[in-house]
């Protein structure tokens, strides 16, 4: 019992110290080479890997704007023979900068692209943005920002409690609240939350609507997943949080059999799931 009191503030310091980047979003969609036309096409992503595992019945597609060794990337899963998933309602949106969302929008639209909202500030703020679907359903913000490293720099989550969610991923993850704007006028509040400033890396965007607790999550919208150099730690640290705030750990730490990666997996306290990656077993497959 000492021993445990004497462990546990040196514990909850480590995902601070720990070497954490957002590394890709998994969703399933329901015909990859029409969803790597699209997001080559109409957001001049990469197509960066494909794999095919037919003994589970599925394949998987990787794009980004840049190297996974560096890059936050999509990674699309196609589940043989399901052509269309249910997104749910607290899924928000991946984004997208760019130097010039109404030329963005313009050429998506000539490429038979469907625009959702039209380019311009964003209701009750200035930034110009613009939302587009892809052929799944799937919402990307395009928000006009100068270059930048990342152009892949949000992926947006609805959630019940925002101080709670916050809270969250601060103690499991290790991440900073970037940025907090409450919008009164459209009753919403956002926290942008990630390892590093806004502008050059992936953010989590959390969104509270005022008084809505619940979201449907569907069977689209798989995780984020999140690097780290300490998978059997970095559980232990979930694990105590998720005792405090609510969420568990669904894939106790250990290797993928067969890949070897070392991995684990948890839910945040709405259900969100978040897996964390070794560093060094990811950049090996990614060598393969
Ligand atoms: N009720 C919104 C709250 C979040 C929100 O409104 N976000 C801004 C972007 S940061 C937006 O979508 N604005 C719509 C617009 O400006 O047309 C939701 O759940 O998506």
């Amino acid at each position: 019992m000492a021993e445990a009191v004497s462990v546990t503030p040196e514990l909850l310091e480590w995902p601070k110290k720990d070497r954490r980047r957002f590394l890709h979003a998994v969703y399933r969609v329901g015909d990859l080479d029409r969803t790597i036309k699209f997001y080559t096409e109409c957001f001049g992503m990469k197509l960066l890997r494909k794999r095919d595992i037919p003994e589970e019945k599925y394949s998987n597609a990787f794009l980004g704007f840049g190297p996974e060794e560096s890059n936050f990337v999509v990674e699309l899963t196609y589940n043989y023979g399901v052509t269309s998933y249910d997104i749910g309602t607290g899924f928000g949106h991946f984004a997208i900068s760019t130097q010039d969302v109404y030329k963005l929008v313009e050429d998506i639209r000539a490429k038979g692209g469907s625009i959702t909202r039209e380019p311009g500030p964003v209701k009750g703020g200035t930034s110009v943005i613009a939302f587009v679907k892809d052929p799944d359903g799937y919402v990307f913000e395009l928000i006009q920002r100068g270059p930048s490293p990342e152009p892949l720099c949000q992926v947006m989550l609805r959630v019940g409690d925002l101080d709670r969610s916050i809270k969250f991923y601060e103690k499991a993850l290790g991440m900073r609240l970037l940025r907090k704007i409450d919008n009164p006028q459209y009753k919403y509040t956002l926290a942008m939350m990630g390892y590093a400033d806004e502008y050059e890396t992936t953010v989590l965007e959390l969104t509270y609507n005022y008084g809505v607790t619940e979201y449907t999550k569907g069977n689209a919208y798989a995780q984020v997943a999140i690097s780290t150099d300490d998978v059997y730690k970095s559980a232990e640290v979930v694990n105590l949080v998720t005792q405090e705030l609510g969420g568990k750990i669904t894939r106790q730490p250990g290797p993928i059999p067969g890949i070897n990666t070392k991995i684990t997996s948890f839910l945040d306290p709405d259900g969100w799931k978040t897996v964390l990656v070794d560093n060094e077993d990811f950049l090996k497959e990614l060598e393969k």
